[in-house]
């Protein structure tokens, strides 16, 4: 059994994809990050950095409760443990590396890009560029590394299809202002289409749904969300 740590955005979705195709016993656990819960000192004992998303498997490492945090080790963790989603062990450097890719580049700049184009005050516009540039170009490495597959590892379906699937969802809002964001980058959008299309994605865009998530961006949000923009309590 698994106690899933979830708030609906894009890092959690990934870990739910994973649990849904896996047909993982999983139990929901909301943390509401506009209310400021992924600071609470019992959701900040399963993951000291106070993100979403985060697990407890009951049936960790010797048969004892084990705490991951992280979507990318979440994936790699269920991944190993299921042997599931992982490809043939050939392709196990190529698996990390476009992992890695996608959890240290693609990710955090397509962040930094939603973050500048909605969440920052206007007129910052050196950051809008560089991030919303910096997030397509990573697009362009893996379309370009796309061209002529259908999975991004070998040639089957793994945890890096999924952990793209995440953030391909919400290209829309890391390319603010485009018509058909996925335009430019036609086998990004082939991959998307493809992973989309799996039954296990309609159950996890599911997941959380029965939960009154905050949706109001006030200042108690704003303080949850971005505690480093103000001064530490005296
Ligand atoms: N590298 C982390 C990033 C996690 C992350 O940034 N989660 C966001 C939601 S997608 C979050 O919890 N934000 C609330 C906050 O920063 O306080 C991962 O892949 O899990």
């Amino acid at each position: 059994m698994v106690r899933f740590y979830f708030h609906p955005t894009v890092n959690s979705a990934k870990v739910a994809l994973f649990l849904e195709e896996a047909g993982f016993d999983y139990e929901i656990i909301p943390v509401d990050t506009s209310k400021g819960e992924q600071h609470l000192p019992a959701f900040r004992a399963i993951n000291p950095n106070g993100k979403l998303p985060a697990i407890v498997d009951t049936d960790g490492p010797g048969g004892k409760e084990a705490r991951v945090f992280d979507s990318t080790a979440i994936l790699l963790y269920l991944g190993e443990k299921t042997g599931k989603f992982l490809g043939s062990p050939k392709y196990r450097p190529e698996l990390l590396s476009w992992l890695l890719f996608l959890a240290s580049g693609l990710g955090p700049f397509s962040g930094q890009a939603v973050h500048f184009q909605f969440a920052a005050p206007e007129g910052l516009d050196y950051a809008v560029n560089r991030y919303r540039r910096e997030a397509e170009r990573h697009y362009q490495v893996l379309n370009d590394h796309l061209a002529g597959r259908t999975f991004i590892v070998g040639d089957t379906y793994t945890i890096a299809d999924i952990s793209a699937w995440g953030w391909l969802d919400r290209v829309a809002r890391v390319l603010k202002g485009a018509d058909d964001p996925l335009a430019s980058y036609p086998n990004l959008k082939r991959l998307f289409q493809t992973v989309d299309a799996r039954p296990a994605v309609a159950r996890a865009r599911a997941v959380g749904k029965d939960h009154d998530f905050k949706k109001i961006n006030d200042e108690e949000t704003k303080r949850a969300l971005f505690p480093s923009n103000y001064p530490p309590a005296a």
